[in-house]
C-alpha cells in the first residue's frame, strides 16, 4: 500500500519496532489520533493513562479480551505534538523473546489499530513537520551503519548537518531570485531595461557574487558524494595473489580472527570467502580467494575462475606478492592481467565499489617482510608487509584508504562535514547546480533576466526537494516502501 494513499491519515496504528526473537525486551510502537483512549481498555490502569500527560513512564499490566493478564510492561506516554511523528503515541516495552509482542499486537489489533506500514512512523513525522526528508535519510541509515563512521556520518545528518547546508545554500540563491525578480518587476512596469550602470554583473544579477559562493557549496556536497557513499555502503576488497603469498594469513589478520585456513601447503584455500572489516572507519567487505596458477584440478580451477570474476567486481584488489619467493614473472602476468580486466572496460561494478563506475584499482602488496625484505628497487611500486608479524600494516591501511577514498577527500573522513549519501539527494544537488551555473553563464554573457529567473528557480526548487519542501508522492512512496516496520 502506498504511502501516500495515507496522506493526512491520523488513524491508530501499531507496529513491533524491535526484531521480536531474541532479547530481553521487545518495543512496540503506538501512534495516532485516539491512540490512548484506544488503548485505554487493555491497560491495567486504563484511568491514570487517560489523564496522564505527555513525556511520563506508566507501568501496568496489559490483559486480553477476556480479561485474562498477556504480560506487565513499561509505557511511554507521548501527547502530540511532543512525540517522533508529532502525534499522541506509546512505546510500550514489553518482555522480549517475540511472544509476548506478538499477543500484544493482536490484542491491539481487535481494539481497532491498524499495523502501521514500513516506515509509516518516520513518515508521519515527516508529515508533522518533525523531520524534513534528509532527517528522515538520516534514520535509515543509522539503522544500517556498518562501522561507528558509518554511525557518526548518519548521526550528523541526523542532527540536522546536512538540512542546514542546504537551507543556507538555497538562502543564499532565494536572495539572488528575490533581486532577480524585483528587477524584472521595475523593467516591466517601466518598459525600459534596468540600470545597467557602468557594466559589470553585479549591476545585472543582484547578489552576484552570493550565487558564486553557492556555485561552490554545491559543487563540495556534490563530490561528497562518493565519500559518503563508501562510508556507508562499503567497498569490496579482493586480496588475490599465488598460492601460499599469504592471502589467507592476511585475511585473518584484517579480520582479527583465524576465520580462514592457513596452512603451508599451496592450494589451500579453495574458494573464496568473505567477511565485513572496518578499514579506518570505512566498511570493507573483505574477500580471501584461492590462490592464482595454472592448474589440472578441474574444482582448483573452478576456484580461480571465482575469484578472477571477484576482482573484476571489487573496489580495490590487493596482489599479494609471496616475498619469500620475490616478484616472479607469474606476477607480473597476472597483475597486468587483473589491471587490464580493470580497464578494458570488461569490468562489471560492483553496486557497492567506490567511485561511481571507475575502473577497479590493484595494491601490489609484497608479503613476509619479516623473512625476506621488500628490495629498494621495488618500494615505489608496492608496499611491504608481514602477515605474521604485522609489520607495515598500518601503512597497507593508510595506502587502502588513499586507493579508495577520492583524492580531494583524503584525511578527512572523520571530520563532521556535510555531505550527501543518497543517490536522490545526489540527483537534485546535481540538478540544482546545473541550473545555477547556467543562470550565471547567462546573465554574465549578459542574457535577460526574464531566462535567467526561471533557471535559479529551479535551482532553489531541487534543493527544496531535498529537504522535503517540494515533494510528490511518487517520491515519498519510493522513499518510506524502503523503510522497515516500526521506524
Ligand atoms: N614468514 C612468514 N610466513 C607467512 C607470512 N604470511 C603467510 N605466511 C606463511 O605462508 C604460508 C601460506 O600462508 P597462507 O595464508 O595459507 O597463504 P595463501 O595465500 O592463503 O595460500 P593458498 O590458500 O594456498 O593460496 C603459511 O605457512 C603461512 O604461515 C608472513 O608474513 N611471514
Ligand atoms: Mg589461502
Amino acid at each position: 500500500m502506498a504511502h501516500t494513499a495515507y496522506y493526512g491519515d491520523e488513524a491508530p496504528v501499531a507496529a513491533l519496532a524491535t526484531d521480536g526473537s531474541r532479547g530481553a525486551l521487545d518495543i512496540i510502537r503506538v501512534s495516532g489520533k485516539g491512540s490512548l483512549e484506544l488503548f485505554a481498555p487493555c491497560f491495567s490502569r486504563g484511568e491514570k493513562l487517560l489523564t496522564a500527560p505527555g513525556n511520563v513512564l506508566l507501568h501496568g499490566w496489559i490483559r486480553d479480551s477476556g480479561g485474562a493478564l498477556l504480560d506487565e510492561v513499561m509505557l511511554s506516554v507521548f501527547r502530540s505534538p511532543r512525540s517522533y511523528t508529532g502525534e499522541d503515541a506509546l512505546d510500550i516495552s514489553c518482555h522480549g523473546g517475540g511472544r509476548a509482542a506478538r499477543s500484544i499486537l493482536e490484542r491491539l489489533r481487535e481494539l481497532g489499530f491498524r499495523d502501521a506500514l514500513r516506515g509509516e512512523f518516520t513518515f508521519r513525522a515527516f508529515m508533522h513537520g518533525k523531520l524534513d526528508l534528509t532527517r528522515c535519510e538520516a534514520v535509515m541509515e543509522l539503522v544500517s551503519s556498518k562501522t561507528e563512521l558509518s554511525l557518526k556520518k548518519a548521526a550528523g545528518r541526523l542532527s540536522g548537518l546536512l538540512y542546514t547546508e542546504i537551507k543556507e545554500i538555497k538562502d543564499l540563491l532565494i536572495e539572488v531570485l528575490t533581486g532577480a525578480e524585483l528587477l524584472l518587476d521595475y523593467s516591466e512596469e517601466d518598459g525600459v531595461a534596468p540600470p545597467s550602470g557602468t557594466g559589470g554583473t553585479e549591476d545585472v544579477l543582484p547578489g552576484r557574487k552570493a550565487a558564486g559562493a553557492a556555485v561552490l557549496r554545491l559543487a563540495a556536497l556534490a563530490a561528497s558524494y562518493a565519500r559518503e557513499r563508501l562510508c556507508q555502503e562499503g567497498a569490496l576488497l579482493v586480496i588475490a595473489g599465488r598460492p601460499n603469498a599469504g592471502k589467507s594469513s592476511l585475511f585473518n589478520y584484517l579480520l582479527g580472527e583465524e576465520r580462514s585456513s592457513v596452512t603451508e601447503t599451496p592450494g589451500t584455500t579453495r574458494d573464496w570467502i568473505e567477511a565485513w572489516v572496518s578499514i579506518g572507519g570505512i566498511p570493507v567487505r573483505l574477500a580471501d580467494t584461492a590462490g592464482f596458477q595454472d592448474s589440472q584440478d578441474r574444482i582448483e580451477r573452478q576456484g580461480i575462475e571465482r575469484s578472477r570474476a571477484l576482482v573484476a567486481r571489487s573496489g580495490l584488489t590487493l596482489y599479494l606478492v609471496d616475498g619469500s619467493r620475490g616478484m616472479e614473472e607469474a606476477d607480473r602476468e597476472f597483475i597486468r592481467e587483473l589491471k587490464g580486466m580493470a580497464h578494458n572496460g570488461e569490468a562489471v561494478r560492483n553496486e557497492i565499489a567506490p567511485n561511481g563506475g571507475a575502473a577497479p584499482a590493484v595494491l601490489v602488496v609484497w608479503n613476509k617482510i619479516d623473512k625476506a625484505k621488500l628490495p629498494d628497487a621495488m618500494k615505489a611500486e608496492m608496499t611491504g608487509i608481514s602477515a605474521k608479524t604485522g609489520e607495515g600494516m598500518a601503512e597497507l591501511e593508510k595506502a587502502i584508504i588513499a586507493a579508495l577514498v577520492p583524492e580531494s577527500d583524503c584525511g578527512d573522513l572523520t571530520r563532521p562535514a556535510p555531505g550527501i549519501a543518497a543517490e536522490r539527494q545526489k540527483l537534485l544537488v546535481d540538478r540544482s547546480l546545473a541550473s545555477l551555473k547556467e543562470a550565471l553563464a547567462l546573465a554574465d554573457a549578459g542574457g535577460p533576466l526574464d531566462l535567467v529567473a526561471p533557471l535559479l528557480r529551479d535551482s532553489v526548487d531541487a534543493l527544496g526537494e531535498i529537504s522535503g519542501e517540494v515533494s510528490t508522492a511518487d517520491i515519498l512512496d519510493a522513499m518510506f516502501s524502503r523503510f522497515c516496520v516500526g521506524k
